[in-house]
């Protein structure tokens, strides 16, 4: 189809969420809308917040540039911009871009008249992030226990915050979110290499449907999940891991605040081995 016919076809006013008609049209290949202008406002003054916070640092070095969320003491209250004000600033900044994005994805949809599997599926990596930076810190009683802005320094906190609790491998709710990440490429690459294998042959060859996909995976395990299945399982699985790895963090401090290995003792102290 022509481009231009095709904007035609998808290129429909409505299905806004806020600010009726007012923002509704699109600059070049891309939709504004009420949630894109609040996007484009957020991520620029959060990333101007990134760079004068880095400029107030000591390095320009990209691996060391450090925005640290303030010190303990200052609990749940707003600190002076260089002792963690800019990280709240800058946290406050990602929270409204991520969420104007989502929120963005939710009015495409509804023009297009999708489903909303894809704001849905982005809303997950919102909770971890919302998580890990604005729920825990808010149960644990104060902003320094967020994770600081930095390509290094944000993995010494995981590295300190899975020492507190003495060996994180030991986190049940862990355990369950590392699988599911790792079933992800699992099911990612089983999905990848069999859908190149049918449609993309040796030179000469006929290109294969989804009737050999599936033959395929009758004939290796006597069961195939189908193509709209793979893309179910799929989803599921990826925003499991998201959404265990949320669960994972908010039980180590607000719910249990001991070493994980020493946790496991409930299994020893059951009454049936007396
Ligand atoms: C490939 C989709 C594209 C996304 C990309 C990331 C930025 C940040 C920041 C200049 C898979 C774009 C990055 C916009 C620029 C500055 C200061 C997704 C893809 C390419 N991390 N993390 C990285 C973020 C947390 C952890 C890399 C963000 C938690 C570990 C990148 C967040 C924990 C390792 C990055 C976040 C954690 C990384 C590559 C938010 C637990 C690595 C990311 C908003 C979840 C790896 C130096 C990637 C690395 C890495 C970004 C949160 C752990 C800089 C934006 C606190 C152990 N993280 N991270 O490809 O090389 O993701 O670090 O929550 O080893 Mg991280
Ligand atoms: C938070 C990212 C959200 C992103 C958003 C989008 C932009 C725009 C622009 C690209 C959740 C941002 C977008 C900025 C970009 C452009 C243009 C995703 C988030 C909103 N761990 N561990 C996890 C493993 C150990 C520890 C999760 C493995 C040690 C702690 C996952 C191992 C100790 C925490 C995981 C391992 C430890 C975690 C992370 C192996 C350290 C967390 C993924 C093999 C000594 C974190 C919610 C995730 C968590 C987390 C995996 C080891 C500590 C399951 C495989 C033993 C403290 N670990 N870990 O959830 O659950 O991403 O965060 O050893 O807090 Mg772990």
């Amino acid at each position: 189809m022509a481009l231009l016919s095709f904007e035609r076809k998808y290129r429909v006013r409505g299905g806004t969420l806020l600010g009726g008609d007012l923002f509704d049209f699109w600059v070049g290949p891309f939709f504004v809308g009420f949630f894109g202008v609040t996007g484009m406002f957020f991520t620029l003054i959060g990333i101007a917040m990134i760079a004068y916070a880095a400029s107030q640092g000591a390095t320009w070095n990209l691996f060391q540039i450090n925005i640290a969320p303030p010190d303990l003491k200052y609990g749940l209250s707003l600190a002076p911009l260089r002792e963690g004000g800019f990280w709240q600033m800058i946290t406050f900044c990602a929270f409204g871009a991520f969420s104007s994005w989502g929120l963005r994805e939710v009015e495409i949809c509804r023009k297009l008249g999708m489903g909303l599997h894809v704001p849905i599926a982005f809303g997950v990596a919102i909770l971890a992030f919302v998580t890990l930076n604005i729920f825990r810190p808010i149960l644990m009683g104060a902003w320094g226990n967020g994770f600081p802005y930095g390509f290094m320094s944000h993995l010494e906190w995981v590295s300190n915050t899975g020492y507190r609790y003495a060996n994180f491998h030991y986190n049940p709710a862990h355990m369950i979110a590392v699988s599911f990440f790792f079933v992800t490429c699992f099911a990612l690459a089983l999905h990848g290499s069999l859908v190149l294998s049918a449609t993309n042959p040796q030179r000469g060859e006929p290109v294969k449907t989804a009737e050999h996909e599936n033959a395929y995976f009758r004939d290796f395990i006597g069961y195939s999940i189908g193509t709209l299945g793979i893309h179910r399982l799929g989803l599921f699985i990826a925003l499991s891991a998201a959404f265990w790895g949320a669960v994972c963090i908010i039980i180590s401090g607000p719910v249990y605040a001991g070493s994980w290995p020493e946790w496991w003792n409930w299994w020893l102290e059951l009454p049936i081995w007396s």
